[in-house]
């Protein structure tokens, strides 16, 4: 039976391939279709095949993201175990796709390049052209360039097989609770780097607190979701889960939960540097406990580990050995931003553009999620694939807009709102007669990703200088382990964004969480204000939040420095 992850797959290397052949100024969307149908496929709780023999084609189409063009391409697949249309871009760019789509920094223009040039068709042909001098003969290709892309395959020998956070979170949550309705298990959490929530995850740590160890690791070892014990000892095991990444489990008694759960949720450097304040102090720290010789003096919670180390707790997000460590000796660890605390949602679409659901629906679907109020970002009319608005659209709709609000009354608000694309040379596509009628206005860049990073800096400060322009939404382009944002000098970008009281967000889809954890704290630091967007084209996508505000924490940020936590009129007093 062909598996969701096998649907999945091919609708992800359709969308790259799809980036990779075409020329098509607006291809990117096409692309960014396929992969959020690959998203939603490979997030679906029953199986995709199933779905269609019981409710055919249309079954399909209930999927979020799925539209008729991909409904038909993926009932293709499940029919002859191919796709005509995949199949046809293999042959005309036969290139090893696993390899080469993890690249980061270089994009599918590169990677034509490469191909059509010097037949590179995976990282061995890239790293052998590196290696001989060939790349900097390249059309805009330097010595430097070379360098980086030397670096790059590095990067990427050293992050493959790590997945990104969204595509394993809610797998990690749902065996975690399973861990924690044990019999006998007091305690159950996933630890390492998902504890922390980085972006990506390389792999899934489980700490377990329970007297009876064997019980624990006999229920781990035979979940559903296993496809291969690795390894078993008497408190740990160690297991390849069917998603293809790796879970590690371990077993203490309750009275080592809290530094087990600091040992295992790092980071090493974090952990490494608490370990020499111990040993500093006469004291011995490891996954046991805290020692006095040979007594233990504290373990039970991670609260009483850091105390009796002189430090305030520090949050998982900030363990990263990056001064967290002397504010926590100083008792000024930053209050960070809470989960649960954003009151709106400034970047949603609806199917007026490339969004899936109606205004209408995106509203409920915010309100019950928990939020207040949400802004309609659709995009604008220079992104014709993605369906964007014309003024007379965008104008209308901000009326349907306030028609519904009175429906709504005061139970939720929906502000109108556009993503205005930014154009080549930083204007907008929409003038400012005509964005001046909406409540909010988010500005981003789409399109002319090679721009050198002088030409594309100053793009953004233009469009950040627009008095029209409230937002800068994701500011530096990036899909993780896809492709590296444009070239851009993002401190400069924070430097206008504080002078002119422009906004920049952190889009919360987890393929993007742009800006990334330093540029937040850049932008902190200088009191830039941010807002987290969910940047949802379906109800379901509001979930997305949660990876935002993880990246906001990581980056220091607190309550203040995010304008969604505030309501909606003080949010809109507090914008330019
Ligand atoms: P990952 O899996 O690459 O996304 O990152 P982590 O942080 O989850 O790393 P992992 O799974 O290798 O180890 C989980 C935690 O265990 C790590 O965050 C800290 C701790 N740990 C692992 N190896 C060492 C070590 O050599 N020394 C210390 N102090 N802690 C370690
Ligand atoms: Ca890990
Ligand atoms: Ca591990
Ligand atoms: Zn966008």
């Amino acid at each position: 039976m062909i598996k969701n992850s096998d649907v999945a797959k091919v609708m992800r290397d359709l969308g790259f391939l799809t980036e990779i052949t075409e020329e098509d100024p607006n291809v990117q969307f096409r692309a960014r279709a396929y992969y959020r149908a690959a998203d939603t496929i490979a997030s679906l709780p029953e199986n995709v095949t199933d779905i269609y023999d019981k409710y055919g084609v249309n079954g399909l189409l209930e999927l979020p993201s799925v539209g008729k063009a991909i409904a038909s391409k993926i009932e293709e697949y499940l029919k002859r175990g191919k796709m005509h249309h995949l199949e046809e871009l293999k042959a005309k760019v036969p290139i090893d796709i696993d390899e080469l789509y993890g690249i980061e920094g270089i994009g599918p223009k590169t990677i034509r390049m490469f191909y059509d040039k010097l037949h590179i068709k995976n990282l061995a042909d890239l790293e052998k052209a590196a290696t001989e001098g060939k790349l900097k003969t390249l059309p805009g290709f330097t010595e430097k360039k070379e360098l980086d892309i030397f670096k790059q395959i590095e990067f990427f020998k050293r992050g493959k097989g790590r997945l990104i956070i969204g595509e394993v979170y809610p797998l990690v949550k749902q065996i975690e609770e399973r861990l924690q309705h044990i019999a006998g298990v007091k305690n159950a959490a996933a630890a390492g780097s998902i504890r922390r929530m980085k972006e990506t995850i390389g792999d899934i740590d489980y700490l377990v607190a329970a007297s009876d160890p064997e019980r624990v690791i006999d229920f781990f070892v035979k979940m559903p979701e296993v496809q291969e014990v690795l390894g078993r000892g008497q408190a740990k095991a160690f297991v390849k889960l069917a998603s293809g990444i790796d879970a590690d489990l371990l077993v203490v008694p309750e009275e080592s939960w809290g530094s087990a759960l600091q040992y295992f949720t790092g980071s090493k450097e974090h952990s490494v540097q608490l370990r020499k304040i111990a040993i500093s102090k006469g004291l011995r720290l490891n996954e046991w406990g805290v020692f006095k010789g040979d007594k233990r003096i504290a373990g039970t919670t991670e609260e009483e580990v850091y105390k009796i180390l002189g430090l305030q707790w520090i949050p998982p997000e900030v363990r990263e050995n990056a001064g967290e460590i002397e504010l926590g000796r100083q008792g000024k660890v930053p209050k960070l931003v809470e989960y649960g605390s954003l009151k709106g949602d400034l970047q949603v679409h609806s199917e007026n553009s490339d969004g899936t659901a109606t205004i209408e629906e995106m509203a409920r679907g915010a309100k019950a999620f928990g939020l207040d109020y949400i802004a309609i970002t659709d995009h604008t009319k220079s992104l014709k694939l993605a369906g964007g608005l014309e003024e007379q659209e965008l104008l209308e709709q901000a009326d349907r807009i306030s028609q519904l609000n009175d429906k709504l009354r005061e139970e939720f608000r929906i502000l109108s709102s556009a993503e205005v694309n930014i154009m080549k040379d930083g204007s907008l596509d929409i003038p400012n007669t005509v964005l001046d009628k909406l409540d909010i206005v988010g500005a981003a860049i789409h399109s002319h990703f090679n721009l050198p990073i002088e030409t594309q800096t100053e793009r953004l400060i233009k469009a950040a200088k627009n008095p029209s322009v409230d937002i800068l939404f994701h500011p530096t382009g990036r899909l993780i382990n896809k492709r590296a944002g444009y070239p851009v000098d993002v401190e400069k970008v924070i430097e206008v964004s504080k002078d002119t009281n422009t906004v920049l967000e952190i889009d919360a889809h987890y393929d993007r969480l742009d800006l990334k954890d330093e540029y937040v704290r850049m932008a902190v630091r200088k009191g830039v204000k941010l807002v987290i967007d969910s940047d949802a084209h379906h109800p379901i996508h509001y979930s997305f939040l949660t990876f935002g505000v993880a990246q906001a924490r990581r980056g220091w940020a607190i309550q203040s420095d995010i304008l969604n936590t505030l309501p909606a009129d003080k949010l809109l007093n507090a914008l330019k």
